[in-house]
């Protein structure tokens, strides 16, 4: 059972997943047009894991009788300055969500849920290690450096990282 309040923001944050999907979609599609497969790759495999966030919460307010409203996405953008401030803004973004994942949480301690509290510990360390890769990757960038020939070392280096994601997953 879930307060109308907390079937609220649990609904902001389907909002939220649906966005972050779509955002990382449509970078990887501006990647893939510049020809950086690594990062098309990582990007397409991110937009796919935040669909499986969203679809997570709803499941979850399926089964405690709360109905899930599903958003209507807004458009994210279609064209990026650069790689490195794409990168950028995913960390941001991911630190956004952190911070949503959190107020949720502390709404659940005020609720006293603890079957929602519960559910939401998988984001939090969902986040930690969502912001620690995307810390990786910008550490990576700043060795490499962010000149034009650098380019193709960045795409070869998130290929290897998104490699080694897609390996974790499988034998998780
Ligand atoms: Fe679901 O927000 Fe990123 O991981």
């Amino acid at each position: 059972m879930v307060s109308e309040n907390l079937t609220s923001a649990l609904n902001k944050q389907i909002e939220m997943e649906g966005y972050a999907s779509f955002l990382y979609l449509s970078m990887s599609c501006w990647c893939e047009h510049k020809g950086l497969k690594g990062c098309a790759a990582f990007l397409r495999r991110q937009s796919e894991e935040e669909n499986m966030h969203m679809l997570k919460i709803i499941d979850y307010m399926l089964d405690v009788d709360a109905i899930p409203v599903i958003p209507q996405v807004n458009q994210p953008p279609v064209r990026f300055d650069s790689i490195v401030s794409l990168m950028h803004s995913v960390y941001e973004h991911e630190k956004k969500v952190t911070r949503s994942i959190h107020q949720l949480v502390d709404l659940c301690t005020k609720e006293d849920n603890s079957d929602t509290f519960n559910f939401l510990q998988w984001y939090v360390i969902e986040q930690r290690e969502e912001e620690a890769l995307m810390r990786s990757i910008l550490d990576k960038i700043k060795l490499i450096g962010d000149g034009p020939q650098s380019l193709y070392y960045i795409d070869k280096e998130v290929e290897t990282i998104n490699a080694q994601q897609v390996a974790k997953a499988t034998t998780n």
